[in-house]
């Protein structure tokens, strides 16, 4: 058993996918809700930044790379973002029973704004608690690749940068580092995945941890 249900989702149960630029996330959450939304399940897949109409505009100001900003300010969209996020779909869906993926969520900004800019971790934590209102996922996968093949990946896609995502390598790895080191704190919560392969392969990994899972918890019931 990986991890017990968090009581404050609710009903519902609440994973999170979480990794570095260009790891996959998206590709994965949409095949993993795809997969269990044609088993039968009721499956809300959402992101970070960016599920409600307030995120998209903060997600829009946030990345622009004309837009000069200091990594406090960064921080409070990213949070404002998060917060809305909450109350506007992650509640909702979680008290109508819902099995939710939402694309990045607090351990991102403890990665990207605490050990990728060097901001205080404690501080991102309480910060990170009441933009959440104490709702935590009750199990992430962290998609685990190199900064250098994560950024390959996204710079072949499109040659369009954002403000986070051109900044320099150095960055990205602390970013990558400062995941690894959190999934090595919250093995209960947190489960790694080797992001290098293929993307059905990945797929497949992921879709038996959270096969086990909601076994798991359902026999806990
Ligand atoms: N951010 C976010 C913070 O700094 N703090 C915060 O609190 C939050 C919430 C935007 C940025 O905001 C930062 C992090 C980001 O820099 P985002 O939109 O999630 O967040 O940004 P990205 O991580 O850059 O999103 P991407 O869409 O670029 O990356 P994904 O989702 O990890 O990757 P995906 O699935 O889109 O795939 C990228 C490319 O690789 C291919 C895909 O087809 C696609 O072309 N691909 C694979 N190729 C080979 N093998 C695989 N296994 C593959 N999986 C996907």
């Amino acid at each position: 058993m990986l991890a017990e249900a968090d009581s404050s989702s609710g009903r519902g149960a609440f994973i999170t996918v979480e990794g570095g630029d260009g790891a996959g996330k998206t590709t994965l959450a949409k095949s993993l809700a795809d997969c269990l939304g044609q088993a039968g399940r009721a499956v809300r897949l959402t992101f970070e930044p960016g599920g409600t109409r307030l995120g998209r505009q903060l997600r829009t100001l946030v990345l622009d790379p004309q837009l000069d900003m200091g990594d406090w300010d960064e921080t409070w969209l990213f949070l404002a973002a998060r917060a809305s996020h909450v109350n506007e779909v992650l509640k909702p869906a979680l008290a109508a029973g819902e099995l939710v993926f939402s694309d990045r969520y607090s351990d991102s900004t403890l990665a990207y704004q605490g050990y990728g800019r060097g901001l205080d971790l404690e501080r991102l934590r309480r910060l990170n608690a009441e933009a959440t209102q104490g709702l935590r996922p009750d199990l992430t996968l962290l998609l685990d690749v190199s900064a250098e093949i994560g950024l390959a990946r996204t710079r072949a896609r499109s040659s369009e940068g954002d403000r986070i995502g051109d900044a320099d390598l150095a960055f990205h790895r602390r970013v990558n580092a400062g995941f690894r080191t959190l999934a090595a704190e919250q093995r209960e919560r947190i489960v790694s995945i080797d992001a290098s392969r293929s993307a059905s392969s990945v797929l497949t990994d992921a879709l038996t941890i959270v096969n086990d899972w909601l076994d798991a918890r359902c026999g806990d019931s």
